[in-house]
Protein backbone atom coordinates (compact mmCIF):
# COMPACT_ATOMS: atom_id res chain seq x y z
CA UNK A 1 0.00 0.00 0.00
CA UNK A 2 1.30 3.42 -0.91
CA UNK A 3 0.17 7.09 -0.19
CA UNK A 4 -1.30 8.79 -2.88
CA UNK A 5 -2.66 11.99 -1.28
CA UNK A 6 -2.30 14.07 1.66
CA UNK A 7 -4.37 17.22 2.42
CA UNK A 8 -4.51 19.51 5.60
CA UNK A 9 -8.13 21.03 6.27
CA UNK A 10 -8.24 23.75 8.29
CA UNK A 11 -12.50 24.31 9.73
CA UNK A 12 -13.87 26.56 12.62
CA UNK A 13 -17.26 25.48 13.14
CA UNK A 14 -16.97 27.38 16.20
CA UNK A 15 -12.91 27.05 17.04
CA UNK A 16 -10.67 25.84 14.39
CA UNK A 17 -9.58 22.64 14.28
CA UNK A 18 -6.26 21.13 11.64
CA UNK A 19 -7.06 18.23 10.19
CA UNK A 20 -4.16 16.02 8.05
CA UNK A 21 -6.02 13.75 5.87
CA UNK A 22 -4.27 10.69 3.98
CA UNK A 23 -5.35 8.56 1.35
CA UNK A 24 -3.88 5.90 -0.31
CA UNK A 25 -3.71 3.68 -3.09
CA UNK A 26 -6.48 1.44 -1.97
CA UNK A 27 -8.79 4.04 -1.13
CA UNK A 28 -8.36 3.70 2.74
CA UNK A 29 -8.43 7.48 4.10
CA UNK A 30 -6.98 8.32 7.58
CA UNK A 31 -7.47 11.57 10.04
CA UNK A 32 -4.72 13.04 12.43
CA UNK A 33 -5.47 15.88 14.43
CA UNK A 34 -2.88 18.65 14.27
CA UNK A 35 -4.70 21.83 16.16
CA UNK A 36 -2.63 23.84 18.46
CA UNK A 37 -4.92 26.34 20.02
CA UNK A 38 -3.91 30.04 19.09
CA UNK A 39 -0.98 28.84 16.88
CA UNK A 40 -2.82 26.67 14.48
CA UNK A 41 -1.79 28.29 11.38
CA UNK A 42 2.03 28.00 12.02
CA UNK A 43 1.12 23.92 12.06
CA UNK A 44 -0.76 24.01 9.02
CA UNK A 45 2.78 25.64 7.41
CA UNK A 46 4.59 22.82 8.74
CA UNK A 47 2.72 20.28 7.45
CA UNK A 48 1.81 21.93 4.07
CA UNK A 49 4.99 22.76 3.51
CA UNK A 50 7.47 20.52 4.65
CA UNK A 51 6.04 17.28 5.51
CA UNK A 52 3.21 16.45 2.71
CA UNK A 53 5.54 16.96 0.09
CA UNK A 54 7.44 13.80 1.63
CA UNK A 55 4.54 11.70 2.51
CA UNK A 56 2.78 10.55 -0.83
CA UNK A 57 4.87 7.10 -1.72
CA UNK A 58 5.29 5.82 1.47
CA UNK A 59 4.24 2.43 2.82
CA UNK A 60 1.68 3.21 5.46
CA UNK A 61 2.03 0.50 7.66
CA UNK A 62 5.72 1.63 8.42
CA UNK A 63 4.74 4.14 11.33
CA UNK A 64 7.49 3.80 13.79
CA UNK A 65 9.98 4.28 10.69
CA UNK A 66 7.97 7.35 9.35
CA UNK A 67 7.38 9.08 12.79
CA UNK A 68 11.35 8.68 13.32
CA UNK A 69 11.77 9.65 9.76
CA UNK A 70 10.04 12.89 10.69
CA UNK A 71 11.68 13.57 13.43
CA UNK A 72 15.33 12.80 13.49
CA UNK A 73 14.94 13.60 9.95
CA UNK A 74 14.56 17.24 10.45
CA UNK A 75 17.49 17.57 12.75
CA UNK A 76 15.32 20.55 14.74
CA UNK A 77 13.39 18.20 17.22
CA UNK A 78 10.58 18.85 19.75
CA UNK A 79 8.23 21.79 20.25
CA UNK A 80 4.73 22.07 20.09
CA UNK A 81 4.41 23.00 16.03
CA UNK A 82 6.58 20.44 15.05
CA UNK A 83 5.12 17.41 17.41
CA UNK A 84 1.41 18.58 16.63
CA UNK A 85 2.67 18.33 12.97
CA UNK A 86 3.65 14.44 13.82
CA UNK A 87 0.69 13.63 15.57
CA UNK A 88 -1.12 14.34 13.15
CA UNK A 89 0.85 11.80 10.75
CA UNK A 90 0.85 9.45 13.21
CA UNK A 91 -2.70 9.61 13.89
CA UNK A 92 -3.77 9.21 10.27
CA UNK A 93 -1.22 5.99 9.94
CA UNK A 94 -2.71 4.07 13.02
CA UNK A 95 -6.25 4.74 11.37
CA UNK A 96 -5.17 3.85 8.04
CA UNK A 97 -3.57 0.08 9.33
CA UNK A 98 -6.32 -0.05 11.59
CA UNK A 99 -9.00 0.36 9.05
CA UNK A 100 -7.25 -1.52 6.14
CA UNK A 101 -7.05 -4.66 9.90
CA UNK A 102 -10.73 -4.21 9.96
CA UNK A 103 -10.13 -3.27 13.52
CA UNK A 104 -10.96 -0.56 16.16
CA UNK A 105 -7.29 1.27 17.09
CA UNK A 106 -7.52 -0.27 20.63
CA UNK A 107 -7.75 -3.75 19.17
CA UNK A 108 -3.91 -2.53 17.37
CA UNK A 109 -2.80 -1.64 20.73
CA UNK A 110 -3.34 -4.60 22.86
CA UNK A 111 -7.17 -4.92 23.14
CA UNK A 112 -9.28 -3.77 25.58
CA UNK A 113 -7.70 -3.86 29.38
CA UNK A 114 -11.27 -2.43 30.45
CA UNK A 115 -14.96 -1.91 29.64
CA UNK A 116 -15.39 1.48 29.54
CA UNK A 117 -13.37 4.80 30.72
CA UNK A 118 -13.87 6.84 33.05
CA UNK A 119 -14.02 10.53 32.62
CA UNK A 120 -13.75 13.99 34.33
CA UNK A 121 -16.23 16.79 33.38
CA UNK A 122 -15.78 20.99 34.08
CA UNK A 123 -17.29 22.60 36.82
CA UNK A 124 -17.02 26.52 37.05
CA UNK A 125 -18.59 29.32 38.56
CA UNK A 126 -17.89 33.19 39.18
CA UNK A 127 -18.33 32.74 42.89
CA UNK A 128 -18.82 29.51 44.92
CA UNK A 129 -23.48 29.14 44.41
CA UNK A 130 -22.66 29.59 40.88
CA UNK A 131 -20.10 26.97 41.08
CA UNK A 132 -21.97 24.37 42.64
CA UNK A 133 -24.77 24.66 40.64
CA UNK A 134 -22.12 23.77 37.92
CA UNK A 135 -21.41 20.99 39.51
CA UNK A 136 -24.68 19.95 40.21
CA UNK A 137 -25.31 20.14 36.71
CA UNK A 138 -22.05 17.92 35.80
CA UNK A 139 -23.54 15.06 38.07
CA UNK A 140 -26.53 15.28 36.34
CA UNK A 141 -24.78 14.84 32.85
CA UNK A 142 -23.44 11.97 34.60
CA UNK A 143 -19.81 12.47 35.17
CA UNK A 144 -18.53 10.64 38.58
CA UNK A 145 -15.55 13.37 38.67
CA UNK A 146 -15.80 16.86 38.30
CA UNK A 147 -12.83 19.74 37.88
CA UNK A 148 -13.69 22.85 40.02
CA UNK A 149 -12.80 26.48 38.85
CA UNK A 150 -13.94 29.69 40.26
CA UNK A 151 -13.45 33.23 40.20
CA UNK A 152 -11.67 34.77 42.85
CA UNK A 153 -12.94 37.81 45.10
CA UNK A 154 -11.27 41.06 43.62
CA UNK A 155 -10.32 39.54 40.24
CA UNK A 156 -12.38 40.31 36.79
CA UNK A 157 -11.89 37.08 35.06
CA UNK A 158 -9.50 34.14 35.63
CA UNK A 159 -8.45 31.11 34.02
CA UNK A 160 -11.30 27.89 33.49
CA UNK A 161 -14.51 30.73 34.37
CA UNK A 162 -16.22 30.73 31.09
CA UNK A 163 -18.78 32.53 29.65
CA UNK A 164 -20.57 30.42 26.42
CA UNK A 165 -22.17 31.47 23.14
CA UNK A 166 -25.57 29.96 22.87
CA UNK A 167 -23.91 26.94 21.46
CA UNK A 168 -21.89 25.95 24.14
CA UNK A 169 -18.42 27.86 22.66
CA UNK A 170 -16.13 29.72 25.09
CA UNK A 171 -16.26 33.56 24.31
CA UNK A 172 -13.38 33.85 25.91
CA UNK A 173 -11.55 32.10 22.82
CA UNK A 174 -12.94 34.06 20.16
CA UNK A 175 -10.66 37.31 20.73
CA UNK A 176 -9.29 38.75 17.21
CA UNK A 177 -6.78 39.94 20.51
CA UNK A 178 -5.53 37.88 23.46
CA UNK A 179 -8.08 39.12 26.13
CA UNK A 180 -6.81 40.19 28.85
CA UNK A 181 -7.17 38.33 32.46
CA UNK A 182 -5.81 39.57 35.94
CA UNK A 183 -4.18 37.72 39.09
CA UNK A 184 -3.27 38.12 42.33
CA UNK A 185 -1.74 34.39 43.89
CA UNK A 186 -2.18 35.64 47.55
CA UNK A 187 -6.38 36.09 46.93
CA UNK A 188 -6.40 33.03 44.92
CA UNK A 189 -4.31 31.17 47.65
CA UNK A 190 -6.94 32.12 50.30
CA UNK A 191 -10.10 31.23 48.13
CA UNK A 192 -9.22 28.24 47.08
CA UNK A 193 -9.58 26.04 50.38
CA UNK A 194 -12.82 28.30 50.79
CA UNK A 195 -13.72 26.37 47.41
CA UNK A 196 -12.93 23.07 48.18
CA UNK A 197 -14.58 23.27 51.75
CA UNK A 198 -17.97 24.35 50.05
CA UNK A 199 -17.88 21.95 47.18
CA UNK A 200 -16.94 19.28 50.00
CA UNK A 201 -19.87 20.43 52.33
CA UNK A 202 -22.40 20.33 49.67
CA UNK A 203 -21.62 17.14 47.85
CA UNK A 204 -19.70 15.18 50.40
CA UNK A 205 -16.64 12.95 50.80
CA UNK A 206 -16.90 10.74 48.03
CA UNK A 207 -16.87 12.70 45.19
CA UNK A 208 -13.41 13.39 43.08
CA UNK A 209 -12.69 16.97 42.81
CA UNK A 210 -9.98 18.05 40.50
CA UNK A 211 -8.36 21.36 40.41
CA UNK A 212 -6.44 22.90 37.53
CA UNK A 213 -3.83 25.77 38.64
CA UNK A 214 -2.78 26.30 35.44
CA UNK A 215 1.38 27.14 35.89
CA UNK A 216 0.56 29.82 37.85
CA UNK A 217 2.39 28.90 41.12
CA UNK A 218 6.16 29.13 42.49
CA UNK A 219 7.08 25.87 44.44
CA UNK A 220 7.17 26.80 47.69
CA UNK A 221 3.60 27.90 46.83
CA UNK A 222 2.15 25.45 45.31
CA UNK A 223 3.65 23.43 48.46
CA UNK A 224 1.64 25.27 50.39
CA UNK A 225 -1.62 25.38 48.31
CA UNK A 226 -0.84 21.19 47.85
CA UNK A 227 -1.00 21.09 52.35
CA UNK A 228 -4.13 23.28 52.38
CA UNK A 229 -6.01 21.09 50.30
CA UNK A 230 -4.80 17.05 51.86
CA UNK A 231 -8.04 17.90 54.20
CA UNK A 232 -10.21 18.10 51.16
CA UNK A 233 -8.52 14.62 49.70
CA UNK A 234 -8.28 16.33 46.15
CA UNK A 235 -8.19 13.47 43.40
CA UNK A 236 -5.34 16.26 42.02
CA UNK A 237 -4.08 19.51 41.88
CA UNK A 238 -3.02 19.90 37.91
CA UNK A 239 -0.06 22.35 36.27
CA UNK A 240 0.84 24.01 40.37
CA UNK A 241 3.87 25.46 38.68
CA UNK A 242 5.31 25.82 35.19
CA UNK A 243 6.94 22.33 35.14
CA UNK A 244 9.49 22.99 32.63
CA UNK A 245 11.53 23.20 35.52
CA UNK A 246 11.05 19.39 36.16
CA UNK A 247 13.66 19.87 39.50
CA UNK A 248 10.55 22.21 40.75
CA UNK A 249 8.64 19.11 41.74
CA UNK A 250 11.24 17.50 44.22
CA UNK A 251 10.35 20.43 46.25
CA UNK A 252 6.35 20.25 46.36
CA UNK A 253 6.67 16.44 46.73
CA UNK A 254 8.68 17.00 50.09
CA UNK A 255 5.52 19.18 51.27
CA UNK A 256 2.36 17.73 50.59
CA UNK A 257 0.72 14.33 49.65
CA UNK A 258 -1.83 15.88 47.60
CA UNK A 259 -1.43 14.06 44.27
CA UNK A 260 -0.07 15.98 41.44
CA UNK A 261 -1.12 16.05 37.79
CA UNK A 262 1.34 17.75 35.33
CA UNK A 263 1.87 17.18 31.23
CA UNK A 264 -0.45 19.16 28.97
CA UNK A 265 1.85 21.91 27.49
CA UNK A 266 4.81 19.12 27.27
CA UNK A 267 5.30 16.86 24.08
CA UNK A 268 8.05 15.07 24.31
CA UNK A 269 8.89 11.98 26.86
CA UNK A 270 12.18 14.06 27.51
CA UNK A 271 10.09 16.70 29.02
CA UNK A 272 9.10 14.39 31.85
CA UNK A 273 11.96 12.45 32.48
CA UNK A 274 12.95 14.02 36.15
CA UNK A 275 9.17 14.04 36.90
CA UNK A 276 8.23 10.13 35.81
CA UNK A 277 11.68 8.49 37.12
CA UNK A 278 12.30 10.44 40.66
CA UNK A 279 8.61 9.68 41.05
CA UNK A 280 7.51 13.26 41.74
CA UNK A 281 3.97 13.32 39.93
CA UNK A 282 1.16 10.56 40.22
CA UNK A 283 -0.58 11.15 36.63
CA UNK A 284 0.68 12.35 32.78
CA UNK A 285 -1.39 14.71 31.12
CA UNK A 286 -0.34 15.30 27.72
CA UNK A 287 -2.24 14.69 24.70
CA UNK A 288 -2.11 12.20 21.35
CA UNK A 289 -2.40 15.71 19.04
CA UNK A 290 0.08 17.45 21.05
CA UNK A 291 2.78 14.40 21.92
CA UNK A 292 3.69 13.55 18.09
CA UNK A 293 0.73 10.64 17.86
CA UNK A 294 0.08 7.29 19.55
CA UNK A 295 3.71 6.17 18.97
CA UNK A 296 5.55 8.45 21.65
CA UNK A 297 2.55 8.64 23.54
CA UNK A 298 2.25 4.90 24.19
CA UNK A 299 6.41 5.05 25.20
CA UNK A 300 5.43 7.66 27.93
CA UNK A 301 2.51 5.73 29.20
CA UNK A 302 4.88 2.69 29.58
CA UNK A 303 7.59 4.22 31.14
CA UNK A 304 5.24 5.96 33.87
CA UNK A 305 3.39 2.40 34.83
CA UNK A 306 6.94 1.28 35.80
CA UNK A 307 6.48 4.14 38.63
CA UNK A 308 2.90 3.32 39.12
CA UNK A 309 1.67 6.48 37.62
CA UNK A 310 -1.44 7.03 35.78
CA UNK A 311 -2.57 8.12 32.59
CA UNK A 312 -4.93 11.70 32.15
CA UNK A 313 -4.74 12.54 28.78
CA UNK A 314 -5.32 16.33 28.46
CA UNK A 315 -9.17 16.74 26.46
CA UNK A 316 -10.43 20.16 26.26
CA UNK A 317 -12.47 21.16 23.62
CA UNK A 318 -9.24 22.31 21.40
CA UNK A 319 -8.74 18.33 20.69
CA UNK A 320 -10.91 17.98 17.77
CA UNK A 321 -12.67 15.05 17.80
CA UNK A 322 -10.33 13.27 15.91
CA UNK A 323 -7.37 13.87 18.12
CA UNK A 324 -9.78 12.69 20.92
CA UNK A 325 -11.12 9.58 19.29
CA UNK A 326 -7.34 8.47 19.30
CA UNK A 327 -7.02 9.09 23.39
CA UNK A 328 -9.97 6.96 23.88
CA UNK A 329 -8.63 3.71 21.99
CA UNK A 330 -5.50 4.19 23.94
CA UNK A 331 -6.85 4.56 27.08
CA UNK A 332 -9.08 1.75 26.49
CA UNK A 333 -5.74 -0.60 25.81
CA UNK A 334 -3.36 0.64 28.19
CA UNK A 335 -3.20 -1.00 32.09
CA UNK A 336 -2.18 2.03 33.79
CA UNK A 337 -4.94 4.32 32.93
CA UNK A 338 -6.04 6.72 35.39
CA UNK A 339 -8.74 9.15 34.23
CA UNK A 340 -9.69 11.38 30.62
CA UNK A 341 -10.77 14.83 30.92
CA UNK A 342 -13.95 15.29 28.55
CA UNK A 343 -16.16 18.22 27.49
CA UNK A 344 -18.07 17.36 24.67
CA UNK A 345 -17.61 19.20 21.30
CA UNK A 346 -20.71 21.57 20.00
CA UNK A 347 -23.30 20.57 17.70
CA UNK A 348 -21.52 22.66 15.09
CA UNK A 349 -17.98 20.59 15.54
CA UNK A 350 -19.61 17.39 15.41
CA UNK A 351 -21.91 17.81 12.04
CA UNK A 352 -18.18 18.56 11.03
CA UNK A 353 -16.31 15.10 12.28
CA UNK A 354 -18.63 12.57 13.24
CA UNK A 355 -17.33 10.02 15.55
CA UNK A 356 -18.09 6.83 16.94
CA UNK A 357 -16.92 7.11 20.16
CA UNK A 358 -19.84 7.55 23.03
CA UNK A 359 -20.12 9.25 25.95
CA UNK A 360 -22.72 7.39 28.45
CA UNK A 361 -22.86 7.61 32.12
CA UNK A 362 -19.46 9.65 32.28
CA UNK A 363 -17.88 7.52 30.56
CA UNK A 364 -16.46 7.29 27.09
CA UNK A 365 -15.89 4.21 24.64
CA UNK A 366 -14.15 4.62 21.23
CA UNK A 367 -17.15 2.41 19.48
CA UNK A 368 -16.21 -0.64 17.01
CA UNK A 369 -15.78 1.07 13.76
CA UNK A 370 -12.12 0.00 12.25
CA UNK A 371 -10.02 2.38 12.39
CA UNK A 372 -10.36 5.62 14.96
CA UNK A 373 -13.80 5.90 13.65
CA UNK A 374 -14.20 9.88 12.63
CA UNK A 375 -15.53 10.90 9.65
CA UNK A 376 -14.38 14.15 8.20
CA UNK A 377 -17.18 15.96 6.37
CA UNK A 378 -15.39 17.94 3.96
CA UNK A 379 -18.57 20.03 3.05
CA UNK A 380 -19.38 20.82 6.02
CA UNK A 381 -16.16 22.01 7.18
CA UNK A 382 -15.65 24.02 4.03
CA UNK A 383 -18.62 26.00 5.61
CA UNK A 384 -16.57 27.02 8.44
CA UNK A 385 -13.42 29.22 7.20
CA UNK A 386 -10.61 29.95 9.63
CA UNK A 387 -11.07 32.58 12.35
CA UNK A 388 -7.91 34.16 13.96
CA UNK A 389 -8.29 33.77 17.64
CA UNK A 390 -6.03 34.09 20.54
CA UNK A 391 -6.05 32.39 24.21
CA UNK A 392 -5.83 35.03 26.58
CA UNK A 393 -3.21 36.61 28.70
CA UNK A 394 -2.80 36.90 31.82
CA UNK A 395 -1.57 40.20 34.27
CA UNK A 396 -0.82 40.81 37.69
CA UNK A 397 -2.74 44.18 39.12
CA UNK A 398 0.44 46.06 38.88
CA UNK A 399 0.83 45.10 35.13
CA UNK A 400 3.19 42.50 34.83
CA UNK A 401 2.77 39.77 32.55
CA UNK A 402 2.02 36.19 34.76
CA UNK A 403 1.40 32.90 33.64
CA UNK A 404 -1.61 31.91 31.67
C1 LIG B 1 -7.16 21.73 30.56
C2 LIG B 1 -6.35 22.85 30.00
C3 LIG B 1 -7.01 23.65 28.92
C4 LIG B 1 -5.99 24.57 28.23
C5 LIG B 1 -6.32 24.72 26.79
C6 LIG B 1 -5.36 25.63 26.06
O1 LIG B 1 -6.82 21.30 31.64
O2 LIG B 1 -8.08 21.29 29.88
O3 LIG B 1 -5.70 23.58 30.97
O4 LIG B 1 -8.13 24.33 29.36
O5 LIG B 1 -5.97 25.81 28.84
O6 LIG B 1 -6.31 23.45 26.21
O7 LIG B 1 -5.62 25.59 24.70
MG1 LIG C 1 -5.08 22.05 32.42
Amino acid sequence: MKIVDATVVVTSPGRNFVTLKLTTDEGIVGLGDATLNGRELAVVGYLSDHVVPLLTGLDPHRIEDTWQYLYRGAYWRRGPVTMAALAAVDVALWDIKAKAAGMPLYQLLGGASRERIRTYGHADGRDIPELLDSVRARLADGYPAVRIQSGIPGLKAVYGVHTTDGDGAPVLHQQARPLVEDWDTEAYLRHVPAVFEAVRAEFGAELPLLHDVHHRLTPIQAARLGKDLERYRPFWLEDCTPAENQEALRLIRRHTTTPLAVGEVFNTVHDYQTLVTEQLIDYVRSAVTHFGGVTPLRKLFDLAALYQIRTAVHGPQDISPVGMAAAVHLDLAVHNFGIQEYAPHTPRTEEVFRHAYTFTDGHLHPGDAPGIGVELDEQAAAAHPYEAAYLPVNRLQDGTVHDW
